[in-house]
């Protein structure tokens, strides 16, 4: 379950990733120089979304600290195709891991330009097509509906042989749909929760507090929704699945893998501990070489102890 992991033709290191936008690679060089390199937290790094022309992303204010979690309303602000395949492509490729990258159009048209752009340069290992985020509509429509995705791989799946990972959304009625679509149309594998769309009011004149008025909740407040519907597309779909959402510990990744997800990604918890992809892979190491020792049900994974056993979310940190 950890140690090295095989993901679409990729040799990871381990399983655990980072959430597309939430790890922003060439800033923390910038800021912590060359030594962030060897001690890179993630087994691959996957880059925030672009799309074909640069953009502003919304108004501020971006971000509310909900009680357990954030809501963003970020709106993609990118430098656009050009500006990344000629800026940001170079240097992200100097990262010690694969580089996975993320883009998003609103026509499955503008989504095969992204595609086959991205595809052609060496640098990019695998894609990931972003049909959830919740601050762009026309994002959230493609991917809430099976006949949109199916439309969507048809027009890009001829394009590369890289892998393509369809990163999915939580507002859907049927995720076990999309997904099934997705990989009926040749996805490789999809990555799962992207943000649910939820809203904060001004604490003094109660109006939207975010400057797209609503936003995307991350964070430990959607973890128990991300475990129900990885669960729910693993019973799905064969390829692999990459589960995130909320994941702050060893024992949340586990429990993410334990529900079909052969990857983890690691977002809003990079906020409070930039190294927290490395803390929990290690964790998960830890988890998991004690479980090979002690493989009886009754022994290392039982409750500890009768307080663990009543309240086993207070003691499983
Ligand atoms: O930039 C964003 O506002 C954003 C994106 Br692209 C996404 O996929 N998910 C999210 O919560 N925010």
């Amino acid at each position: 379950m950890s140690g090295p992991v095989a993901f679409c033709g990729l040799e990871l290191a381990h399983p655990v990733v980072n959430g597309s936008g939430t790890f922003d690679a060439l800033a923390a060089q910038r800021t912590f120089g060359d030594a962030v390199l060897p001690e890179f937290p993630f087994a691959a790094y996957v880059s925030k979304t672009i799309t074909r022309e640069p953009r502003q992303g919304n108004p501020p204010p971006r971000l509310w600290e909900a009680p357990a979690g954030l809501i963003n309303s970020i709106g993609l602000p990118n430098r656009g195709l050009d500006g990344y395949l000629a800026d940001d492509l170079p240097r992200l490729a100097q990262l010690p891991v694969p580089l996975i990258v993320n883009v998003m159009g609103d026509s499955p048209e503008h989504v095969g330009e992204l595609v086959s752009a991205v595809a052609a340069r060496p640098e990019a290992a695998a894609l990931e097509l972003n049909v959830s985020c919740p601050n762009v509509k026309s994002g959230l429509i493609m991917g809430a509906d099976p006949a949109e995705i199916a439309a969507l791989l048809d027009r890009v799946r001829p394009l590369t042989p890289k892998p393509l990972i369809v990163k999915l959304t939580p507002n859907a009625t049927d995720v076990g749909a999309v997904a099934a679509a997705a990989e009926a149309h040749g996805a490789d594998a999809v990555s799962l929760v992207n943000t649910l769309r939820g809203m904060a009011l001004h604490p003094a004149t109660g109006a939207p507090w975010l400057g797209g008025g609503t936003g995307g909740v991350s964070g430990p407040a959607i973890r128990a929704v991300a475990l129900a519907q990885i669960h729910e597309v693993a019973a799905r779909v064969s390829i692999p699945i990459v589960g995130m959402g909320g994941v702050q510990t060893g024992v949340h990744a586990r429990d993410f893998l334990r529900a079909g997800a052969t990857l983890v990604a690691v977002g809003t918890e990079s906020f409070r501990d930039p190294r927290a992809g490395a803390r929990i892979a290690d964790e998960l190491e830890a988890l998991v070489r004690k479980e090979r020792t002690f493989p009886d049900p009754a022994g290392s994974n039982a409750p500890d102890s009768r307080a663990e056993r009543e309240n086993p979310q207070q003691t499983r940190a």
